[in-house]
């Protein structure tokens, strides 16, 4: 199915939506449909028009009929935004047919490939450089070439390897090389390959068949369920990759467990893990290591085969587990109901319509805009965040997740999880209205190459956006008694875009908010399933013992984002108020006083700008920007400010931890290259020996960072150690980190100020204030009565679930 027809379906499924939803209320509102055909008519043609245009294959509209009124109302949005769009399917065509067409690629069909083939991994935009953008953004410069970046697995080589080609320039291209950057590695060892499907296809026919066929009667003895064969009793299998921090030089090996498959596996163990050697690119080589089968590790799979037939083994003896609705695991609702009342949760209405608009890849929202970009191996990246059309942040994104686990069983301690290796981007899909997003959200589908998704695909419902009010102010005052009494508030509406990541068991949700008054949050809040294992004694310290044979690991979660902060330009620094206890005289007697203070303190250099948070030094970190001052003299900045960290412990040259330096610090702040374009890679689970992206490197060099354009590369985390109630599922309440983006003498006066949600109460008379008062509103409306319009989602779902569970 081809974009443009997916689109016009969409719109097809919300005009029929936005109307039924008119007519088909009860009786009572019967009328209210008489009154509304003539604008129903409206809908109507406007919907048509608008399928008319979209069958013509624009892909810049967007697919949602009420936004395109709401961008006729609200404003035009300029169209500059495909600058940083991803690659369109025309221009991945483009660079499949360009790539396939060099013949020492060797590149096979998807339907021939191996992992020990060359094949096409991803195909992304490689950013193009930030001066031709800015230059093309604020100069009237030209617009920068759009090339592709393309990971391709080349197993078919000696030695093997990944290789990073940058293909441009589109939509002509005429060339195709490997990247030249040298703050990265761009031929990347077969050995730290991430996760692909091609890879998987060998793990079932040479691991997993052969552990099935030879093990099939321990297995069905033990568990009563198999992996092959198995009807509804089977077994799934994950894997546990080791990262090379571990490992001999030049070794690729990972533990694999197994699991009931039930709603759901990963907190279904069972106590059966084997150590595979993966290091040769022919996946016929690979071969099974260890056993661990009741707490006991077994040197090979025949040795453990004859123990076990010898008898000297203590058998194992589970029950499948009955997929009763209570069952611990599932997510059927439980009884008894925690209320009797057959009543639905408060929702939120936009009782005159959307206020924010969207165009292509651009938000607009009050004095807000925003362009977006999804990438297949980054995940979801803001550009060019501007307010009153004054650049704040080139680029905000997610750079990795990481989950370092403890653990006895010798799967369970290895588990040091970088997700980034799942590609991000493919990760982002099947929002569900109503409850990851509210029913009147803007919903993005996202078109990726991914061989892990065969190719092209359109990811259905990856972003959401809304607004929606926080039901708290964001300001107010109450002045009150005899004299001078007014009121002023403002309700806390925001603009929220949203991605939810689903990454095997865990899903993380991550929310850009932007408020009123220039505040940018970024929240993440975890959810998901537990990864467990099964339960020994010996487990006790290292987590929770949540049912009869769960136990479920503590870990550490840590995710690093980054902002690329332009205060009034690039020219920046970076400051930190330090703030200091005093004792001294007081200038006005002769006792001695205790009191704060704070040094601003400029970080000249990139050793210097690394902050890793101290309860005993409290400080303010600002990237200011030293020419532009109030007039007053105050650099104007935008403070840095985060709740949410945690302590990774491994130490700095340990294992994994060489992967994923950026996790030290809560900020380290860099001068900008286009080269250090993220902190982490979709190789850091396997590459610590010699990270891919080394972030460390980055302020290796020690540049000099006064009046430079810079980065902050932010850290956020939260040690988690599993109790009863984190099953079924964990939860986001509870979980949620965020860091905030504060202007600090950026205005003359906070911008909220000019909101039309202000409200200001004042007396009709001063000296009366309890005798009646007038009401202002920013926007001069009226308060009327409206009706929200209904849900068609879950009839929607019944007919048609593809968008969900794809
Ligand atoms: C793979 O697909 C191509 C066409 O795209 C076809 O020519 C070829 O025979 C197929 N190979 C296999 C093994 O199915
Ligand atoms: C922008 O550049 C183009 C061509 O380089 C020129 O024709 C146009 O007049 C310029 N516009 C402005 C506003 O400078
Ligand atoms: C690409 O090539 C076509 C035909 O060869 C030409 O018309 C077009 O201008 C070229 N586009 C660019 C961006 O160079
Ligand atoms: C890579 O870039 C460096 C420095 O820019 C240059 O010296 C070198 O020749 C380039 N190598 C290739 C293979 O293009
Ligand atoms: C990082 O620096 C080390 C030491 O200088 C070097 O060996 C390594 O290749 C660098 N890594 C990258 C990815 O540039
Ligand atoms: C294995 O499962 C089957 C099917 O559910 C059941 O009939 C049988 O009793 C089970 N065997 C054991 C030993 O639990
Ligand atoms: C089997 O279990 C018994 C009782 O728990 C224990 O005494 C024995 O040492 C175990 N045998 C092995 C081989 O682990
Ligand atoms: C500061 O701004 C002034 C006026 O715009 C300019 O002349 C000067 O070069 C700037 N200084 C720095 C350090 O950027
Ligand atoms: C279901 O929806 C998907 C898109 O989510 C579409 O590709 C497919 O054709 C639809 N199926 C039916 C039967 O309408
Ligand atoms: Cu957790």
């Amino acid at each position: 199915m081809s974009e443009t027809d997916t689109e016009s379906a969409t719109v097809k499924m919300k005009t029929v939506h936005t109307m039924k939803s008119l007519i088909d209320s009860d009786g009572k509102w019967k009328w209210i449909s008489l009154i509304f055909a003539v604008s129903t008519l409206f809908f109507l043609l406007m919907n048509i028009s608008l399928l008319v245009i979209v069958l013509r294959g624009s892909h810049r509209l967007s697919s949602d009929s009420e936004s395109i009124i709401a961008d006729i109302e609200i404003r035009n949005l300029d169209d500059k935004d495909d600058v940083f769009s991803q690659l369109t399917f025309e221009e991945i065509d483009l660079v499949l047919k360009y790539l396939y067409s060099i013949e020492s690629l060797r590149l096979t069909m998807p339907n021939e490939t191996k992992i020990e083939s060359s094949f096409i991994h991803t195909i992304e935009l490689l950013s193009p450089p930030k001066k031709e953008v800015m230059e093309y953004l604020q100069n009237n410069g030209s617009k920068p070439n759009r090339r592709a970046k393309v990971y391709i697995f080349r197993g078919d080589i000696s030695p093997p390897m990944i290789e990073e080609y940058v293909v441009g320039d589109l939509p002509n291209l005429s060339y195709g090389r490997i990247a030249n950057v040298s703050s990265r590695h761009t031929r990347i060892p077969h050995i730290y390959r991430p996760f692909s499907t091609y890879e998987f296809m060998g793990i079932y026919k040479h691991v997993i068949a052969r552990i099935g066929k030879e093990a099939r009667h321990v297995l069905l003895e033990s568990y009563n369920a198999t992996t092959t064969n198995c009807g509804n009793q089977c077994l799934r299998f994950s894997m546990t990759p080791i990262s090379s921090g571990y490992l001999q030089e030049g070794k690729r090996k990972a533990w694999f467990w197994f699991a009931y498959d039930v709603e759901f596996f990963t907190l279904h163990p069972v106590d059966f893990q084997f150590l595979v050697d993966m290091t040769s690119s022919q996946s016929s080589d690979w071969s099974i290591e260890q056993i661990w089968y009741a707490n006991k590790l077994f040197p090979s799979l025949d040795n453990f085969l004859d123990e076990y037939k010898c008898g000297s083994i203590n058998k194992t003896r589970l029950k499948f587990p009955e997929e009763a609705t209570n069952l611990y695991s599932s997510l059927n609702t439980r009884q008894p109901p925690l209320s009797p009342l057959q009543r639905r949760a408060p929702i939120q209405i936009e009782p005159d319509g959307r206020r924010f608009s969207t165009a292509g890849n651009t938000v607009a929202y009050m004095s807000w805009k925003i362009r977006h970009r999804m990438s297949p191996t980054n995940g979801f990246q803001l550009f060019d965040i501007s307010f009153d059309n004054e650049m704040i942040v080139y680029e905000m994104s997610l750079q990795e997740v990481i989950v370092i686990y403890s653990g006895y069983t010798p799967s369970a301690r290895m588990l040091h999880y970088a997700d980034g290796a799942g590609l991000f981007g493919t990760r982002h899909r099947g929002l569900l209205p109503g409850t990851d997003c509210p029913d009147n959200a803007k919903f993005i589908d996202v078109h990726l190459y991914s061989s892990n998704e065969n190719g092209k695909r359109t990811y259905e419902n990856s972003v959401c956006i809304f607004e929606h009010n926080n039901n708290s102010p964001l300001r107010r005052h109450r002045a009150y008694g005899r004299s001078g009494a007014f009121y002023g508030g403002l309700l806390d509406s925001v603009l929220v875009i949203r991605t939810i990541m689903s990454v095997i068991n865990y899903d993380y949700v991550i929310d850009y908010i932007f408020h009123q008054n220039g505040i940018v949050e970024t929240k993440v809040s975890l959810t998901g399933y537990l990864s467990t294992s099964f339960y020994f004694t010996e487990e006790e310290h290292y987590g929770g013992h949540l049912q009869k044979h769960i136990q479920a690991g503590l870990h550490n979660h840590l995710f690093n984002f980054k902002v690329d902060l332009d205060v009034k330009g690039t020219d920046n620094r970076f400051e930190t108020l330090d703030i200091k206890p005093e004792f001294k005289q007081d200038p006005w007697n002769s006792r001695d006083h205790h009191q704060s203070k704070y040094e601003k303190h400029t970080r000249c250099t990139e050793q210097d700008a690394q902050y890793t948070y101290n309860f005993e030094t409290p400080k303010y970190l600002l990237i200011s920007n030293h020419n532009k001052s109030t007039e007053e003299g105050l650099s104007r900045s935008y403070r840095i400010k985060f709740s949410g960290i945690s302590k990774m412990q491994l130490p700095s040259d340990y294992g994994f931890a060489k992967s994923i330096s950026w996790s030290r610090h809560q900020v380290t702040v860099t001068k900008r290259k286009d080269e250090e374009d993220t902190s982490s890679s979709i190789f850091a689970m396997w590459d610590a020996n010699d990270p891919v992206v080394n972030f460390k490197n980055y302020s290796e060099d020690n540049e000099n960072i006064i009046d430079e354009d810079l980065v902050a590369w932010i850290t956020l985390g939260t040690q988690h150690i599993p109790h009863k109630e984190n099953m079924p599922n964990t939860l986001t309440a509870g979980s949620q980190l965020s860091f905030y983006l504060i202007p600090y003498n950026y205005f003359d006066e906070d911008p909220s100020m000019r909101s039309p949600d202000s409200v200001r109460i004042v007396p009709k008379d001063p000296k009366r204030p309890t005798e009646g008062a007038i009401v202002e509103r920013g926007s001069g409306y009226k308060r009327t009565v409206c009706i929200p319009t209904k849900s068609k989602i879950d009839e929607f779902l019944a007919k048609n679930s593809t968008f969900i569970f794809t």
